[in-house]
């Protein structure tokens, strides 16, 4: 069992260039950590990659601050270092302050901050100081974006392959709502899916809850992950102040369960934890049995946000619709850049029973690389399609490394084969691996594409060997696809291939243990276009009899109706005759089949008997009020019907304006509710947010023509989401009520420093000023703008809101410093309102406040009394009674 530290010092501010200034101050925190028993320190460098470092301007002193970092906590550990009890040095990587996986602008949800390529150089730098600076592991830690930390994974391996040396690399992930997601919206199991083709040492969580709210899933990751576990919680979840009230004392016996449970062997402390804490876990693991390592898993595991799992004795069906050169709708869509009608494409493929979904850009007139990066960032944004995994399917190579470096979950290559030769084949194969992905394998070599039964399981063993010895991929991540070729095509020589496809599955199955078989069941039936039935039924004849041999993949269309079970049985026979190659001259009878069912089918329809798509969705649609159909089109993030929903809409309000404070805001409010539950998590949230920003946007025409009414300006707000914050969804939604509130609204945009607020709303001379922050470092830097405003003489109100905020914390810490009225806001709801009352009367709101604001003191202060005579009682109790 051992020990360690997490991240020691506060990422408020940029500590970790103390490693450079103030080496003596990290020396003495290390030095403090040993003495207290720790088995393993962190370095100090947790940012010191040239990303963060821009925020500083110091990009270029990265690799010297991370080196420095390294130098320092291994000069201590070899301090401290005994045969009896060695002392380790942990390099710490943390996410950066940019994110792969998510949209920085809520209304272009395919954009991103970053690259993979520029995040993977800059963890390079990060990992090489490091690694120079000596550290005995790199810790990947805080990893809240699943893309992120396989770019950081990616970028040690590269290092070490460079520097010749190997380390252990530990992940530790941050779960941020009780459902156990991650902040991008993958759940643990996927999380671990997704780096499964990783050597990895072992896997933890650490910052965002305490040790009570992380045991579920510390003992999910127990259970399932393949390496040793680490915990390393904060002191307890934040208060309304964002500070932490557990001490060691209280928080020591919680990780002794942990110990005791036996799922973890690593454990350690966060945020909010000091040196005391450790002092006191020291005894919890002496002598204790440490978890004993999970069971590599048997079977395959895919994963989009969630994971694909068993994927064992079952058949996967691939989605085919999303491919230009598959679908002549799905390719004009792209061509004409309609991407949210593509989008519908995939979220049908998925409500239709797809379990991944097959991605293909390949077309001439397209840049390809291009549309696949933004497709697949699209479907990022999109929780409904997100949680299945992907295909990438391309034959350019360099379009499917766009696309892996797109996807957060564990995907599918497709896919790579021999035919460039072995080299290439082992070239894209690594490749494959360090994106963390599974791939398909085309029976394809040197000579061309295999078309009999020999050549296929020729090349499938070929291909197998290579990847399983050379490579040394897992064999449950190769799904071999022995060509699915067009039969009945007039051409005897054609006649063989999906009988052959079927034996060299059942071969595959038997003699390459553990690989899986997949094909591109529509190519089938190319020589029936036009004719979806015959089509269809060829389709479930072939699965019928190569899924009962072994194929358990299917580039398919999910939707189709017709299933073996159906086929009448004269056809049937005649179908069978031809996939199975039965008997000379099946092919004709097929085409003579088909030709007749053409035939009726025309008959039919002249004769009136549409058999048209069901209105049954549209019928339960307007059964329910309008007001409840525009809630549940912002919880669901669903756009489909909300022009429509919002004209009739505005037949039912005076004003355009009174649906969003009315009903968007309800269902914005529900949202809300439904986050703090852990019932929603971040990317359906900022799905709500859009489709908030597109009802708006729809009725702003409306807003507009109203005010012409009255053209006067309800008032001018600043707005700024503060310094070293980059959230905006909520500010960005108070930003609209105010605008259709009449109000003039000058949006500073995110991360915006205190002086530069003073000097906006000096210059603009704004009637108010509304700071907005998530994370809890943003309630110090509200303090400190309220402070600089005050300086700068001013008193207009201050709107405070987000998710950290609380209205103690503002009674206590903002108000205190600020000459004027500082309102804290529940939600965005809110704002128009207390808006308007500041605007009427600003010397009745500030005596408003100034009452409760000296009740909730005094009765924080009574509180506090209480917890300190409480702890006084404690030290002073009689020793028998412990
Ligand atoms: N193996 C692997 N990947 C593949 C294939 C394969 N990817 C592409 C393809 N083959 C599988 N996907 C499709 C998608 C659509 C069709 C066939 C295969 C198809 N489309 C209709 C047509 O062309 O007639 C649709 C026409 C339209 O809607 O416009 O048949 O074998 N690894």
């Amino acid at each position: 069992m051992g020990t360690m530290i997490g991240a020691v010092l506060g990422k408020v501010g940029n500590s970790d260039e103390l490693n450079l200034t103030r080496p003596e101050i990290v020396s003495e925190i290390h030095r403090k950590y040993l003495a207290a028993g720790a088995d393993i320190i962190s370095t100090n460098t947790f940012s010191s990659q040239r990303i963060s470092q821009a925020d500083y301007n110091l990009q270029d002193k990265a690799w010297e601050m991370a080196c420095r970092g390294a130098k320092l906590a291994r000069e201590e550990a070899d301090k401290f270092s005994k045969e009896e009890k060695p002392r380790f040095v942990a390099g710490s990587i943390g996410p950066t302050n940019k994110t792969l996986s998510m949209s920085p602008d809520v209304s272009n949800p395919a954009m991103r901050d970053i690259t993979y390529d520029e995040l993977l150089e800059a963890y390079m730098e990060q990992a090489d100081g490091l690694m120079e600076g000596g550290v005995d592991a790199l810790l990947i830690e805080t990893i809240f974006d699943t893309l992120n930390a396989k770019c950081a994974i990616d970028a040690c391996n590269r290092v070490m392959l460079k520097r010749n040396q190997e380390l252990p690399i530990m992940l530790s992930v941050t779960v941020s709502d009780l459902a156990g997601r991650t902040l991008s919206g993958q759940t643990l199991d996927a999380f671990l899916a997704s780096v499964s083709t990783y050597k990895i040492f072992s896997i933890g969580l650490n910052c965002s809850f305490g040790a009570t709210q992380m045991k579920p899933f510390i003992r999910e990751l127990a259970q399932k992950a393949p390496y040793y576990i680490s915990c390393y919680p904060n002191a307890g979840l934040p208060n309304a102040l964002g500070l932490y009230d557990e001490t060691a004392e209280s928080m020591a016996p919680k990780m002794g369960e942990l110990v005791d449970e036996g799922i973890v062997n690593i454990i350690g402390g966060c945020c909010g934890t000091t040196d005391e804490f450790i002092r006191l876990y020291q005894p919890l693991v002496e002598g204790k049995k440490p978890h004993q390592i999970a069971e590599k898993p048997k079977t395959m595991w895919l994963s989009g946000l969630e994971l694909l799992a068993p994927l064992e004795n079952t058949f996967t069906n691939v989605g085919e619709r999303c491919n230009v050169a598959g679908s002549r709708k799905f390719l004009r869509l792209i061509k004409e850049k309609k991407y949210n009608e593509a989008l519908s494409i995939a979220r049908k493929q998925v409500s239709d029973g797809a379990l991944v979904i097959d991605v293909n850009m390949d077309d001439g007139l397209l840049d390809a690389k291009q549309e696949m990066a933004t497709f697949l960032n699209m479907i990022a944004a999109e929780p409904d399609i997100a949680k299945v995994p992907v295909m990438i399917d391309s034959s350019n190579w360099d379009v499917i490394q766009a696309g892996l470096k797109c996807v957060q979950g564990k995907s599918i290559v497709n896919s790579i084969s021999l035919k460039e030769g072995e080299q290439k084949f082992v070239e894209h194969a690594e490749d494959v691996m360090r994106y963390g992905a599974a791939v398909v394998v085309m029976c394809f070599d040197e000579e061309g594409q295999a078309t009999t039964y020999e050549r296929r399981i020729e090349i499938a063993q070929r291909a197998y060997k290579i990847l399983t010895e050379k490579v040394g991929m897992n064999p449950r991540d190769i799904i071999f696809d022995p060509n699915v070729l067009a039969i009945a095509t007039g051409m005897e020589e054609h006649d063989a291939y999906a009988l052959d496809f079927i034996r060299a599955t059942e071969w595959i199955h038997h003699n390459l243990p553990g690989a899986h078989v997949s094909g591109g069941v529509s190519n089938l039936s190319f020589s029936f276009r036009g004719n979806n039935y015959i089509r269809e039924a060829m389709h479930a004849v072939f699965l019928y009899h190569a899924i009962q041999v072994g194929m358990d993949f299917g580039i398919v269309n999910p939707s189709t109706k017709v299933t073996y079970a159906d086929i009448p049985a004269e056809e049937l026979k005649v179908i069978e005759d031809v996939v199975l190659n039965r008997r000379k001259g099946a092919s004709e009878d097929l085409i003579e089949l088909a030709g007749k069912i053409l035939a009726e089918e025309l008959a039919k329809k002249e004769a009136g008997a549409v058999s048209g798509s069901t209105t049954s969705e549209t019928d339960d649609r307007s059964k329910s009020p309008v007001e409840e159909r525009l809630a549940q089109a912002l919880i669901k993030g669903d756009s489909t019907f909300l022009e429509d929903d919002l004209k009739e809409a505005l037949g039912n309000f005076p004003h355009a304006v009174d649906i969003i404070e009315g009903p968007l805001m309800a269902g914005m409010n529900k949202v809300g509710t439904l986050f703090g539950e852990g019932k929603m998590f971040l990317p359906q949230v900022v799905k709500t947010a859009r489709t908030m920003k597109q009802a708006v946007d729809i009725l702003q025409p409306y807003i507009e023509a109203e005010k012409t009414e009255s053209t006067t300006s309800a008032g001018k707000v600043l707005l700024a989401t503060v310094k070293g914050d980059v959230h905006d969804i909520g500010k960005n939604i108070v930003s609209v009520v105010m605008a259709c509130n009449g109000y003039d609204v000058i949006d500073m945009g995110v991360m915006v420093p205190a002086d530069q607020i003073v000097r906006k709303a000096k210059e603009e001379n704004v009637d108010m000023i509304g700071l907005s922050g998530l994370i809890t470092p943003s309630l110090e830097e509200m303090v400190n703008v309220a402070e600089e405003l005050k300086k700068a003489g001013m008193d207009l109100p201050i709107m405070i809101g987000g998710a950290t905020t609380s209205e103690l914390h503002v009674a206590l810490k903002i108000a205190p410093v600020y000459g004027g009225p500082v309102v804290w806001m529940k939600d965005a709801s809110q704002n128009a309102l207390v808006a308007q009352k500041l605007m009427a009367d600003k010397e009745a709101v500030e005596h408003e406040l100034d009452e409760k604001y000296d009740i909730l003191r005094e009765e924080y202060k009574q509180e506090q009394t209480k917890i300190v005579s409480l702890e006084e009682a404690r030290k002073n109790k009689p020793k028998y009674e412990e």
